[in-house]
């Protein structure tokens, strides 16, 4: 199909809760979307790049910018298959998100002509997921405890909570003793620690910890398979994982016995299932990660995350978890669970009316 052309949109989104991280505070999500315009359709994909380049080098404008200027322009103008569209845009190296919102726009575009969903597409092996909540770093333990709770009580089955240096033994002890050990637990550091506090995080190892997230730098896989040796907590890998490539390196050195799949942060949702099948070769347990996505972006992580090798509750939270209102009908939990989208391409679509009222600038780059 033809592309006449492509919007890049961007929104401001408050968040219900300022989200604070070992690399900063969010609290208003800022947010670009891609929507592709071909003659009878069109797809919209999510970029998950943030503000400032804290989680990663990319932020929400580097990613517009390289859009405008090197990827959307890289294209062909007719005849291009979705499987293509990571070739086309490899000369240029990294701004995976950028990439990544660009191919789901085009893949969203080809699949609501086709009229298939992005599960069926994917290969979703259930049509719903059980959902995880990641619960930011907060002033006081009580304060902590107080929303572990209404998280549990809205049904959330898996409990991560953000860490730092001075905000972990205490914070996930607390969360232990109130909640028991049955609660599946897990803890996500964003390479705020290194290899010289491996002594104090293996204090980590007495609360049944499911795994540490990216404890160490993002380019360190050596250094995290040294730290997989003093830990009896498996390490998971968020950050150092942008490819299948870095997947099967970080597999074959023991850096990760587990890997977070975040779409955007590896390039796209075909590179995420090649990390997934790979995984799932070696017996690596995956779950998808989430970038504090809109409705658009939560629905494709939901049908990636229905896949069989996803054998971990995922950051797919409600929509409710970030937003009072979402671009799209909201995704609302049921037991714990989210229901995987079944129609065409996301299976869900922006509401006008949200959407323009959260819309803060629109620029349309014809083909
Ligand atoms: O490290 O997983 C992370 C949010 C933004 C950037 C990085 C991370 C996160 C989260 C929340 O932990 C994920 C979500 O609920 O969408
Ligand atoms: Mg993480």
């Amino acid at each position: 199909t033809r592309i006449t052309g492509i919007e890049l949109r961007r929104i401001a989104m408050p968040l219900v809760t300022p989200f604070r991280t070992s690399f900063g505070v969010e609290t208003t999500r800022d947010v670009l979307l891609v929507r592709v315009v071909t003659a009878d359709h069109e797809g919209w994909g999510e970029c998950g790049a943030m503000s400032e380049p804290r989680y990663s080098s990319e932020y929400v404008d580097s990613a517009q910018h390289v859009l405008r200027t090197f990827l959307i322009p890289a294209l062909p103008k007719d005849g291009l298959h979705v499987h293509e569209v990571a070739r086309v845009l490899a000369p240029f190296t990294g701004h995976r998100m950028a990439k990544s919102a660009l191919e789901t726009a085009v893949l969203d575009a080809y699949l609501r002509t086709a009229g298939e969903s992005f599960g069926t597409y994917l290969g979703a092996a259930r049509d719903r997921v059980p959902c995880g909540v990641s619960v930011g770093i907060m002033d006081s333990v009580p304060e902590l405890l107080d929303a572990v709770e209404r998280y549990i009580a809205e049904g959330y089955v898996r409990i991560k909570l953000k860490i730092e240096p001075g905000w972990d033994l205490a914070p996930v002890r607390a969360v232990r003793e109130r909640f028991g050990d049955d609660l599946q637990l897990q803890v996500d550091a964003n390479a705020a620690y290194t290899l010289s506090d491996a002594r104090h995080l293996a204090g980590l190892d007495d609360f049944g910890l499911q795994l540490i997230e990216q404890p160490l730098a993002n380019d360190d896989l050596v250094r995290h398979a040294a730290l997989a040796e003093l830990l009896r907590t498996p390490i998971c890998l968020d950050e150092s994982i942008t490819s299948a490539a870095d997947a099967a390196a970080a597999i074959s050195l023991g850096a990760c016995s587990v890997v977070n799949i975040k779409p955007g942060r590896v390039g796209g949702y075909l590179e995420a299932r090649r990390i997934h099948d790979l995984a799932r070769a070696h017996g690596v347990a995956v779950w998808c990660g989430g970038m504090l996505e809109t409705g658009l972006g939560r629905a494709a992580n939901v049908a990636l995350a229905a896949l069989p090798g996803f054998t971990l509750p995922g950051d797919t939270s409600a929509s409710g978890r970030y937003f009072a209102t979402d671009i799209t009908k909201p995704f609302v939990l049921s037991d714990g669970h989210l229901d995987v989208p079944t129609g065409p391409g996301l299976g869900v679509e922006p509401l006008p009316d949200v959407l323009d009222a959260v819309t803060t600038s629109v620029e349309w780059i014809k083909m």
